[in-house]
C-alpha cells in the first residue's frame, strides 16, 4: 500500500478498494486519471494510464525520492517498479525482467525509456568510466532503434514496429556493464506500402531534413563509422529509388521503364548498372547440371523489386542492433566468466492493433500480445493460487479467461493457424491465398475462437470472401488473407544476394555474407517467417519465465491522444481483457510476500528471545509461528507446508526494521565485550 497520498486521489493500490466490482475499479482509475496520477499498483504491478501530456513526474528529484526505497514508501511509479527489480536483482541475485504490456498507444515505449533512465540515474556512483559509457550507449541505442524501427500508424504517431527486449548486465556492485539487444521481427512491409494516413519508419523522413542530425550524432557515439553512416544512407537512399521504379513488356521481353533510375542505384550501391538491371530482370536457376538465366514477367520483376526492398531495409536494421550490440556487449572476460553478472531485462514489444485491413504482421503481433497475457496468467494468476492449493492454504479458486486455447489455434503444431499456412506454401503446384484459406476453414471449422466469411455468411463484420476472423483476448480482430502466403515464404531471389554481396562497398557486403554462395550451393528452403516469428516468440517466452518478473500493464485512455478524455468503454475494455480485475482478487486474497521456513528462521532468529541464538521446538515451522506471535503479526500470517506466507509488505517492513536494530545492537555488544567493557 502506498503511502504520503491523500484520499482525494483515490486508491494507491487497487487491492484497497472497498468492494472488489468493475464499477468501483473504474471509478478509481478515472478519478486517478483527472487527478493527474497516472499510476496506481495492484501490489506489484504498475497500471499506468497514458497521461497524453508531459508530466513533471520524472526528474532528478523525483529519482531520488524512490530510489532505494519499498514499493510502498511513496505514491505508486514506474521508478517503484524498476528499483524493486533492480534491488532484487542486488540484493537477492536474482535475475528480473520488466515486462510492459498493453495495447498499441497506450505507453509502453515511454514506460520503457523512463525505467532505463531510471537505472541509469541510479547506478555509478563512483562514476567509473567504462560503466558510464555502457549506459550512455544503452540510452542512445533507443533513438537509434526508434528511428528505424518505428513509424506513425493510425494508432500511435510513435509505434514500434518490432519487438525489442533488451538485457541489461549488472556486476557485484550493482553497475551496469552491458547489455544485448534481441529484435523481434519488424514490420518491413511498411516500406513498399503504408494504410491511408499512415508513414513509413521515420527514418526515411529524417534523412531529408535536420532531425536526423541528433539521430546521426548518436550514431557516431555509439561508433559507426563514416563508412557505415554513409552505407545506411545511401540503402535508404536505395529504397526511395527502387520505390519509382516500373517494368513493362515489349514482345516477349520485359524491360524497365525509367531505366536511368538503375544507374542512380548501381552507383549508391556501388555496383554496376548492367548487373543491377540483370538482377531485376533475369532469375539464375539451376536445372540439373545448366545454369540459365531466366526472364521475369514484368509481374515477377515487381514482386522481386519490392521484395529487394524490404529485404534491403530489414537487414539493414538486423545489422544496426547487431552493431549497438558489438559495442554494450559484456566485454571483459571475467566479468563473463567469474565475476557476478546478473541481468534486468526490459521488454518492449508491439502493442494489439486493429486496423481497417489486418494483414499477416497484425496477425504475428497480434500473436505475440497473447504469449505476454499468456505469460501474465500463468505466473501471476496461476501459479499463485497453485501454490496456495499446493501448500494447503485455504484457497477459494478464482476464475479467469486463460487465453491459452488462443495460443494454441495458432502455434499448435499440425492443428495450428501457422501450420495451416506452412503447409498451404508447401503445397505442390497451387500456392495461393485461397488454399489457406481452405486449410484453415477445413480444419478449424469448429473451433470456437476461429470463423470465416464461409462459416459465417451471415456475419456484417466479414465483408469479403478472404477474410477470417479470430476471437482474441483483446476483441475480434477480421483478417484478410491476401498476401499471407507471400509474407509468409517471404521469397528474395539468389540474385539480389549475390548482387549486394559483390558490391564493392564492403559495409554493405558484410550484411549479405549468403550471397557468397554460387547457385548450385543453395539447396536448403529457408524457414517460414510464421516459423521463424513463432520459434522467437516461445524462446522469448521461456527467457522471461525464468526470470523474476515485474509488470507494467498500460491503458490507453482515449483514442484522440487527448490528456483529457477518460474514455468509459474504452478503459473498461481494457480492464477486463488485461484482466486487471482478477489479478485484484488473486493479490487481495492472496500473500504478498512467502519464504520458506528455514530461510525465514535465518534471517530473523534474532528478533525473538525463542529463537535467539538456537531454538528447542520440535521443527522450524513451529519456531517461526512462535517467532510471529512473539512480534505481534498473527493475523497478518500463514502457515503452509514448507513456507510462511505475509499478506502484507508492510509486516515484512517492520520485520525487516526490527532486524536492523537487533543486528545493530548485537554488534555494538560484541564490540563491548571484545574491548573488555563487558
Ligand atoms: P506504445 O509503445 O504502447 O504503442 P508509446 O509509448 O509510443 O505507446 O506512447 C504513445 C504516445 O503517448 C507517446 O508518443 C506520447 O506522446 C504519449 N505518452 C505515452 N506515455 C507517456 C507518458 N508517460 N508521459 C507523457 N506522454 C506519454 V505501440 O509501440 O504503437 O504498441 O506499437
Ligand atoms: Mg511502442
Amino acid at each position: 500500500m502506498a503511502e504520503h497520498e491523500s484520499l482525494e486521489f483515490g486508491k494507491a493500490d487497487f487491492v484497497l478498494m472497498d468492494n472488489v466490482s468493475l464499477e468501483e475499479f473504474m471509478a478509481n482509475l478515472k478519478l486517478r486519471f483527472e487527478k493527474g496520477r497516472i499510476y496506481t499498483y495492484i501490489g506489484e504491478v504498475v497500471v499506468s494510464v497514458n497521461p497524453y501530456r508531459a508530466m513533471n513526474i520524472y526528474g532528478r528529484d523525483t529519482i531520488e525520492q524512490y530510489k532505494g526505497r519499498e514499493l510502498y514508501e511513496r505514491p505508486p511509479h514506474l521508478f517503484a517498479i524498476a528499483d524493486a527489480a533492480y534491488k532484487a536483482m542486488k540484493r537477492r541475485n536474482k535475475d528480473t525482467c520488466i515486462v510492459i504490456s498493453g495495447e498499441s498507444g497506450a505507453g509502453k515505449t515511454e514506460a520503457s525509456k523512463y525505467i532505463m533512465q531510471y537505472i541509469a540515474a541510479i547506478t555509478n556512483p563512483g562514476q567509473r568510466a567504462e560503466v558510464e559509457r555502457v549506459k550512455n550507449m544503452l540510452l542512445k541505442s533507443n533513438c537509434v532503434l526508434e528511428a528505424f524501427g518505428n513509424a506513425k500508424t493510425n494508432r500511435n504517431d510513435n509505434s514500434s514496429r518490432f519487438g525489442k527486449y533488451m538485457d541489461i548486465n549488472f556486476d557485484f556492485k550493482g553497475d551496469p556493464i552491458g547489455g544485448h539487444i534481441n529484435n523481434y521481427l519488424l514490420e518491413k512491409s511498411r516500406v513498399i506500402f503504408q494504410q491511408e494516413g499512415e508513414r513509413s519508419f521515420h527514418s526515411f523522413y529524417q534523412v531529408c531534413v535536420s532531425v536526423y542530425v541528433s539521430v546521426a550524432d548518436a550514431m557516431k557515439v555509439i561508433g559507426f563509422t563514416a563508412d557505415e553512416l554513409q552505407t545506411v544512407y545511401k540503402v535508404l537512399a536505395t529504397i526511395l529509388h527502387l520505390g519509382n521504379l516500373t517494368f513493362g513488356v515489349d514482345g516477349d521481353t520485359t524491360l524497365i521503364e525509367n531505366s536511368k533510375v538503375v544507374a542512380v542505384i548501381g552507383d549508391l550501391l556501388a555496383t554496376k548498372e548492367e548487373n543491377v538491371e540483370k538482377a531485376l530482370l533475369y532469375r539464375t536457376v539451376a536445372t540439373g547440371r545448366d545454369v540459365i538465366d531466366k526472364q521475369h514477367t514484368a509481374q515477377e520483376a515487381s514482386y522481386g523489386r519490392d521484395a529487394l526492398a524490404k529485404a534491403m531495409y530489414e537487414r539493414m536494421f538486423c545489422w544496426i542492433v547487431g552493431r549497438i550490440n558489438d559495442v554494450i556487449e559484456v566485454k571483459d572476460y571475467d566479468a563473463k566468466v567469474h565475476g557476478k553478472n546478473t541481468v534486468i531485462g526490459v521488454l518492449d514489444i508491439y502493442g494489439f492493433e486493429i486496423f481497417q485491413n489486418n494483414s499477416f504482421e497484425q496477425f504475428c503481433i497480434n500473436y505475440c500480445n497473447e504469449k505476454l497475457q499468456q505469460l501474465f496468467i500463468q505466473l501471476v494468476l496461476r501459479q499463485e493460487q497453485e501454490e496456495y492449493q499446493r501448500e494447503g492454504i485455504p484457497w477459494k479458486h478464482i476464475d479467469f479467461f486463460n487465453n491459452q486455447i488462443i495460443v494454441d489455434l495458432v502455434e499448435l503444431q499440425h492443428k495450428g493457424i501457422f501450420s495451416v499456412l506452412d503447409e498451404a506454401c508447401m503445397n505442390v503446384g497451387k500456392v495461393t491465398d485461397e488454399v489457406f484459406l481452405q486449410g484453415l476453414n477445413s480444419k478449424l471449422a469448429n473451433h470456437v475462437h476461429y470463423t470465416s466469411r464461409k462459416l459465417s455468411p451471415t456475419d456484417k463484420s466479414l465483408e469479403f470472401d478472404r477474410d477470417f476472423r479470430i476471437r482474441h483476448y483483446a476483441g475480434n480482430v477480421v483478417y484478410s488473407v491476401v498476401g499471407f502466403i507471400d509474407k509468409n515464404k517471404d521469397t528474395l531471389f539468389q540474385d539480389f544476394k549475390r548482387l549486394l554481396y559483390n558490391s564493392s562497398n564492403p559495409v554493405l557486403k558484410v550484411m549479405w555474407p549468403e550471397g557468397k554462395l554460387r547457385i548450385t550451393e543453395v539447396t536448403k528452403r529457408p524457414l517460414t517467417a510464421a516459423t521463424l516469428f513463432k520459434n522467437s516468440m516461445i524462446a522469448l517466452v521461456e527467457n522471461l519465465a525464468c526470470k523474476e518478473p515485474y509488470y507494467v500493464r498500460c491503458i490507453k485512455p482515449n483514442d484522440v491522444k487527448s490528456p483529457l478524455l477518460f474514455e468509459h468503454e474504452r478503459c473498461r475494455h481494457q480492464v477486463e481483457y488485461l484482466g486487471l480485475l482478477e489479478n485484484v482478487r488473486v493479490r487481495r486474497a492472496g500473500f504478498a510476500n512467502r519464504q520458506e521456513y528455514p530461510r525465514f528462521l535465518q534471517r530473523y532468529k534474532m528478533i525473538s528471545e525463542f529463537t535467539w541464538p538456537n531454538h528447542d521446538l520440535p521443527s522450524e515451522k513451529e519456531a517461526v509461528k512462535k517467532l510471529v506471535q512473539g512480534c505481534g503479526f498473527e493475523h497478518d500470517v500463514a502457515y503452509g507446508k514448507t513456507k510462511v506466507f505475509i499478506r502484507t509488505p508492510r509486516t515484512l517492513f517492520c520485520l525487516e526494521e526490527q532486524r536492523t536494530e537487533m543486528v545493530g545492537r548485537i554488534v555494538l555488544f560484541l564490540q563491548k565485550v571484545w574491548r573488555g567493557t563487558i
